[in-house]
């Protein structure tokens, strides 16, 4: 960095500029975190207070950590975090009541369609409405498609059927009746089975009175993003607003990774061209996410994880080391962060 100019180094410094002031009444922007880092002076809660206006727990509010065994609630993260959203005025994101990952055994053992039904509404009611009024979008349902379009075959979907997304969602809207309701899913931005597959779903539960407020597009880039693949994707489901009018997308666990998913071998060089190519893709899709904002389509854009040294991508699937964020390692601000601020600003 230049010295001379003392150009802002690190995400928490005074001088570094602030992604959520430079989106201020455009955009929230937002980072998944772990209670860890969710109080002290320490840098990385400093960056978290500084950067972001939106905040999602990274694993702690899962099914498996909140209870583990059946009527034994673990609250102590969710109740960090949300004291730390009302301290901060911060939006919080409740991530995930349904998924078929991270769900302990006993949801499904011995049960069948009232059991589970049962078991579901209590997990979701017991949850949503401790906070109610203070988490204020849940990823109710998370990943219920399979990669190759069509329902994904849990056991959700086994034990109650197709009808466990609807029911789902209905324990939620009455457990808060003010919080937003997102159906959450990854690929959306890239398959058009996936996509093609949540619009119909999206459709069907719209049309029958179903309480989904939006749909969460996680945007787990890579370096070969299709970037107008991308944007005629998110207007299939923007399309579904001629059915109600204030129907949402969300971006809720963006990052870039430096590696192409199935591309095991490579452990990349990070190089001038690779940066620039990083640069323009983050730059594009904030010029994307602003238009959807005007149209009001789209308020919310987090980012899953807090630096490039944290992110899960580091450990899967492979061990090298990914470059997937705005804030590197140690907090470093980089070139690709300067640019994202500008756009939000309009410098
Ligand atoms: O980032 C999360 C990682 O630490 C966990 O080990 C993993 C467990 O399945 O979940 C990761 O977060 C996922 C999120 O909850 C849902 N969408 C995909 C995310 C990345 O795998």
């Amino acid at each position: 960095m230049n010295k001379e100019t003392k150009a802002p180094v690190f995400a928490w410094e005074d001088a570094a500029p602030s992604l959520k002031e430079a989106f201020a009444g455009k955009l929230k922007i937002g980072a998944a975190v772990n209670t860890r880092h969710l109080s002290g002076d320490t840098p990385e809660c400093r960056t978290i207070k500084k950067q972001f206006s939106v905040l999602t727990l990274e694993n702690e509010s899962k099914p498996e950590p909140v209870q583990p065994q059946e009527g034994r609630f673990v609250f102590g993260p969710l109740d960090r975090f949300a004291a730390f959203g009302e301290e901060n005025g911060i939006r919080l994101r409740g991530h995930t009541l349904v998924w078929h990952s991270q769900c302990p055994a006993w949801f499904f053992d011995g049960a069948d369609r009232d059991l589970l039904l049962k078991r579901m509404r209590d997990h979701i009611g017991t949850v949503v409405s401790r906070y109610r009024g203070k988490i204020a979008v849940w990823d109710v349902v998370n990943e219920a498609l399979k990669d190759s379009g069509g329902m994904r075959e849990s056991p959700w979907y086994k034990i109650i059927g197709e009808d466990y997304i609807a029911e789902a969602f209905r324990a939620a809207r009455e457990a808060d009746p003010g919080a937003r309701l997102i159906l959450n899913d990854y690929n959306l931005e890239s398959s058009d089975a996936k996509v093609g597959t949540m619009a119909a779903v999206a459709e069907k539960l719209l049309r029958d009175g179903v309480p989904l407020d939006g749909i969460g597009f996680q945007m787990h880039l890579g370096p070969d993003t299709d970037l107008g693949k991308l944007r005629e994707n998110v207007r299939k489901i923007t399309a579904l607003r001629s059915l109600r009018p204030d129907f949402q997308i969300e971006v809720t666990e963006l990052d870039l990774s430096s590696y192409r998913w199935g591309d095991l071998a490579e452990d990349i060089k990070w190089t001038e061209e690779r940066e620039r190519r990083f640069r323009e893709t983050y730059a594009a899709l904030f010029r994307f996410y602003l238009d959807l904002a005007e149209e009001g389509v789209l308020d919310s854009v987090v980012f899953w994880g807090l630096s490039d040294g944290v992110s899960w991508l580091n450990g899967f699937p492979r061990r090298h080391r990914n470059y997937p964020l705005l804030i590197g390692r140690d907090l470093r601000l980089k070139p690709a962060f300067f640019e994202v601020a500008g756009i939000g600003t309009g410098d």
